[in-house]
């Protein structure tokens, strides 16, 4: 019999188990699902589909055939100290994510274009006037990331009429973007980015990597939007680049710590939208299909479906 253990430290997905189990049974009615905490004999579990593993566990599971994302971003993986080496792991990739994923970034970066956010302070103090509004045409949106969803949504961000620039970690062609690479083409294009949009990857790299040095490299009033991971920025840095006006405004869907504290000052910051890590999400059924054709592959002794390089850590 092979089996499947289900965990997630989410009460959004954790409390659905039964859902999974039905939705697993039906597409896979030979697959035994075991819901976290009642995991049975340790030894019997093949394969483990998670979110935020809690550390220890998946090291704890001596013949984990793979490791299975409940989500497309893996750094709730790698975060494990004890993450046993050499068990492939699969992410979550669907056209349903970067569908989501491009619809929230086009509401951001548009009102950020049509400076909406100033037009609801005239709605609320009853003016009536009219603000400079450049076209498409001549806005910079610098997309940071270029994959499965960062790309779709500059091809998308280009199609509308953007002067749309990409950065990646190797070069990347993505139809009617401007791409720049690595490290060394990164003040090139910050500094040609009026609205930054980051879909990053978490990775040692890019942990803590939007701080003041990054920001002031891109040019006064720019304004900034986040869907990648909170860890990514230097949040005080980010309040301080906002109160100085270096930034224009911010729309950040992840935070260093979520969900986000009542007390954190991101929530009344005047010139801040806050939306909760819900920028793209995992259609269910898709996801099961997915895991579904995982377990195949592997029990015949092929690669998973889209397998994350341990070595990039994304
Ligand atoms: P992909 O792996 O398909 O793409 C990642 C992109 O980031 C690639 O273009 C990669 O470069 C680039 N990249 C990685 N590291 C660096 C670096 N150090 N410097 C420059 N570029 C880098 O990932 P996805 O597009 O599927 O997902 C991206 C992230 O989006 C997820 O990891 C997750 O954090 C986040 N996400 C957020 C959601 C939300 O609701 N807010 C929902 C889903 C995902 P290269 O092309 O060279 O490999
Ligand atoms: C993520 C997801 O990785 O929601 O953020 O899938």
């Amino acid at each position: 019999m092979t089996t499947l253990l289900f965990y997630s430290d989410s009460d959004d997905i954790g409390s659905r188990v039964d859902w999974w189990r039905d939705t697993v049974a039906e597409q896979m009615p030979e697959l035994e699902f075991r819901a976290w905490p009642d995991a049975g004999d340790l030894a019997e579990i093949d394969y483990a589909l998670v979110w935020k593993p809690e550390p220890g566990l998946l090291a704890s599971l001596p013949n984990l055939k793979a490791i299975l994302s409940l989500g497309a971003g893996v750094d709730h993986i790698f975060a494990d100290p004890q993450l046993p080496q050499g068990v492939p792991i699969s992410r979550v990739v669907n056209e349903n994510m970067a569908l989501r994923m491009r619809e929230w970034v086009l509401l951001h970066v548009l009102s950020h274009h049509r400076r909406q956010r100033e037009y609801d302070q005239l709605q609320r103090a009853r003016v009536w006037r009219d603000l400079e509004q450049p076209h498409a045409g001549e806005r910079c949106v610098g997309v940071m990331g270029l994959g499965e969803l960062g790309g779709d949504s500059a091809r998308h961000l280009a199609a509308i009429g953007f002067d749309v620039i990409g950065w990646s970690r190797s070069p990347r062609e993505v139809p009617g973007v401007r791409a720049f690479h690595g490290r060394d083409g990164l003040k090139a294009f910050l500094a040609e980015t009026d609205i930054l949009v980051s879909v990053l990857p978490l990775t040692p790299e890019t942990t803590d990597m939007i701080d003041a040095d990054f920001l002031s490299r891109l040019p006064r009033g720019a304004s900034f939007i986040n869907a990648g991971r909170g860890q990514q920025v230097v949040e005080a840095d980010l309040l301080a680049a906002l109160d100085s006006g270096h930034i224009s405004e911010a729309t950040l869907d992840v935070f260093q710590t979520e969900p986000l504290p009542v007390t954190d000052p991101l929530w009344t910051h005047p010139r801040v939208t806050v939306t909760p890590h819900i920028a793209a999400f995992t259609d269910p059924r898709a996801l099961v299909r997915q895991v579904v054709e995982d377990i195949r592959r592997v029990e015949r002794g092929a690669e998973v479906t889209n397998p994350v390089d341990p070595a990039r850590g994304y």
